[in-house]
Order: C-alpha cells, then structure tokens, then sequence
C-alpha cells in the first residue's frame, strides 16, 4: 500500500483544486510548494524542505538566484520578445558568450530541452545528406536503450520506455537503437555508411544516473569520427556543472559534434535550450529551414548570459565535485540494507532501493518529505539526488540525517 499523509487542509484544497483542473500526466508527491531560495522550498503552510531534484536538474544555480531574478526583472521592463524577424541587440551578446564559453563557432537558440534535441537531429540529418551526401531520407541516427531525450513524437519514436511510447503511434523511422555503454555494438552499428550521427546522454538521468564506463565517452567519440558520423552529446541534465564539470564530456575530454543544452541554462526562471555546433554543421540550415516564435529571445539571452556567470563565479562544478563525492561516501556509510547500490557523478547521483515491497522507494520519498527533504523515484527503484550545485557541507550533513532516518521506514 502506498504511503499516505494528512495533510494540511490548505494543502488539500490545493491539491483537490489542481486534480480537478489539471491533465494527470504527473503523479507528484502531495507536497504544496510556494517559495523557493538556494537549496530550499517553503510549502504553503510555511514548512521548509531540501531540494533534492533540483527541478530535475534545471535549478543548478539554486532557487531564484539573485543576480539571475534581477537580470530577469531588469529586462522583462525593457524587451522582452521581437522575434527573429527583427533583430535585437542581446543576441549576439548571448552568442558570442555562449560559443566562446564552450568552443564552438555558432549557437542556435531554441527553448525547451526537446527542441533542442529536435534542433541537433534536423542539424545531422542537413549534414549527412549536403556534407557526408547520405542519400536522400536515408539517414540513420543511432542512440541508446533506455534513451530520455524528451516528449515529442519523434523524440518518442526512439524511446524504449513503453509507458513513454504506449498508443501514441505511429512512429518516425531513421533511428537504430543501440546498447548503452557497449563500444562493440555501436562499432557494429556505424558500419551503416547511411549513419548521420550518434546520439546519446553522458549519464543516463532517467533511467537511474547510469554512468558509463571511464573511457565509453572518449572511445565513442573516436568511433564515430572513423566513420564520419557525428557525436551528440545530450547535456540538457548532466551539463552545467551538474556532474563536476561545466560538461559531463568534460571528464572525458569529449568535444562532442553537436552539443545540446537546456535546464539550467536558466537557472530554473523559464525555458532556454541551445545547440552549438561549428559552421561546416550549423550553416547547413538556412534562413527559413528551422526556427521557433521565442528562439534567442531578449529575455531568454540575458537570463542565460547572467546563469552562466553565476556558474563561473560561484565555482559550481568544483563544489558539485567535492559534495558529490562527500555525498556518495556518506550515503555509502549508512550502510543500510535497504540500499543495494549508490551510483553518480558530481551533484547527480541515485540510490537503488533493495527492498520486497515495490512501492519502497515511494515510500522513502514520502518520509524524507515528511522530515524535509524531497526528492523523487524513477522507475520504480530508483531514487536520484541531486540538489542545487551551492549546497554546502553543513547542508549536506543535515540531508545525510534526513535520509538516514527516513531508511527506518523501510525496517
Ligand atoms: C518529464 C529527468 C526525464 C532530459 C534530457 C532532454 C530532455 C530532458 C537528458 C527534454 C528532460 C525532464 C523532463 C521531465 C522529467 C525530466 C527527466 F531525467 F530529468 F528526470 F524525464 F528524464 N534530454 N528531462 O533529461 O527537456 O523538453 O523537458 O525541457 O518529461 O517528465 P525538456
């Protein structure tokens, strides 16, 4: 039986209210939220929580970051939106920021994570057909088992999640699913003179933070320039300083062909994605050929120009470093027989819950809310950690607490 909490009228009415009104595409923990600042959330009767998702990766930073409301509000009273059919002035500031910070020529600009995704696949198949002169609607993009790179239909067409693919056919061909963290079966795979690319997470998030062995980044890489197909690293949740490093291919020193940003390239205030990739790819579209109503707009550029310093300034990666090392050793210390295994890089880690009951992980969530902390299963056993990048040693103690305690549940 799941767990269950009273909770607070307040909070019940709200909940009600948003079943009613709301699409049930999310089964949420019943937790009420209203402010957030740094590592915390408040709910709406005013008790305060860890964060531990980190708005899934996209409040790096932490929550309503100073310096990054403020360049939001500044320039949400001067220009907000032109669209592209005009130019405006923070563009090319962004741009030339955004390639020079990471080492590319150009930057397309784009919002959600998936159209960045969608963005970085219409870019490879360009490529494959005017530069590598695949032939036409013959190009084949490979990407992994147990693959998240978004929601949409074509995103969807290479998932192998069957809740994620379930009656919503029919589905986009030109996608050839591999193993993940299998350098033989992508060898195998890029024999296929028709593969435009490879697509894959540097850490799988959704499917638990697998981390692939040291060296499949760098092997794969190397793999796929022998075949004159493209690497394409989906950044949109292990980049950012989330795994230690600005980028996860970072530790691999990866510089993959096409990189894909998102999340916390706002630090959580609205959705900015990116791709950057060098002009032998990026000028293959034209004017006119891809594009998007909020793409690189005013207010995105300066919110993500202002993320990105903060990133810097504050020294993100070396602190995802070090108290995501503290983290894992911590949790390893605990030695509870509940957990079978604690797995991550930086500030994006899990634990798989060994328990009989399925519902273990569920349950554990519920408790650590209930002691103040939250954080969310996925798939079932799994239960990821990864709270904002500014979290401190002291904070991180006090997390340890809470998730100690709330194993006793699982006795
Ligand atoms: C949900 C988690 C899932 C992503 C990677 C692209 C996207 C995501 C590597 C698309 C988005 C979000 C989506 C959200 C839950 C969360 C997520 F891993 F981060 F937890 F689902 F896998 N590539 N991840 O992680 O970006 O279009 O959402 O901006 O859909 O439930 P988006």
């Amino acid at each position: 039986m799941l767990a269950t909490t009273n909770n607070s009228p307040l909070t019940q009415q709200l909940l009600d209210r948003e079943d009613l009104y709301s699409a049930h595409n999310y089964k949420p923990l019943p937790v009420m939220l209203t402010r957030g600042e740094g590592v915390y959330v408040w709910d709406v009767d005013g008790k305060r929580y860890y964060d531990f998702l980190s708005g899934y990766s996209a409040v790096n930073q932490g929550h309503c970051h100073p310096r990054i409301i403020n360049a939001l509000i500044e320039q949400a009273q001067k220009l907000t939106l032109t669209s592209r059919a005009f130019h405006s002035d923070l563009l090319g500031e962004y741009s030339e920021l955004i390639t020079r910070y990471f080492g590319y020529d150009k930057v397309l600009p784009m919002n959600t994570g998936v159209e960045a995704v969608e963005t970085a696949l219409k870019l490879a198949r360009k490529w494959a057909y005017q530069v590598k002169g695949v032939e036409e609607n013959k190009a084949k993009i490979l990407v992994c088992e147990n693959n998240f790179h978004g929601r949409t239909l074509n995103v969807i067409s290479f998932s192998t999640d069957p809740s994620a693919r379930k009656d919503f056919g029919p589905f986009m061909p030109g996608y050839e699913i591999i193993l993940y963290n299998d350098i033989p079966a992508l060898e195998r795979a890029l024999n296929d003179k028709n593969v435009a690319g490879f697509l894959v997470e540097p850490i799988q998030g959704e499917a638990g933070v697998m981390v692939p062995d040291d060296g499949y980044l760098s092997k794969a890489y190397e793999l796929c320039k022998q075949a004159n197909a493209l690497f394409i690293a989906d950044e949109i949740q292990t980049g950012l300083a989330r795994t230690g490093k600005m980028l996860a291919c970072d530790h691999e020193n990866v510089r993959p062909d096409i990189l894909i940003l998102g999340k916390a390239l706002s630090g959580g205030t609205l959705p900015v994605s990116a791709v950057l990739a060098d002009d032998e790819i990026m000028l293959t579209i034209k004017p006119g050929e891809h594009g998007s109503t909020y793409g690189g707009n005013p207010l995105a550029c300066k919110v993500a120009i202002t993320a990105l310093e903060v990133l810097t300034d504050e020294h993100m990666a070396q602190n995802a470093a070090e108290q995501g090392e503290y983290l894992r050793q911590q949790l390893r210390a605990l030695n509870s027989p509940h957990i079978q295994l604690v797995r991550g890089k930086g500030l994006l880690n899990a634990i798989v819950i060994k328990h009989a009951d399925k519902n273990a992980a569920w349950d554990l969530c519920v408790e650590m809310m209930k002691l103040g902390l939250l954080a969310k299963p996925t798939h079932g056993d799994k239960i990821r950690f990864a709270p904002p990048l500014l979290i401190t040693r002291a904070q991180l103690d006090d997390c340890i607490n809470i998730i100690g305690n709330s194993l006793r549940i699982l006795d």
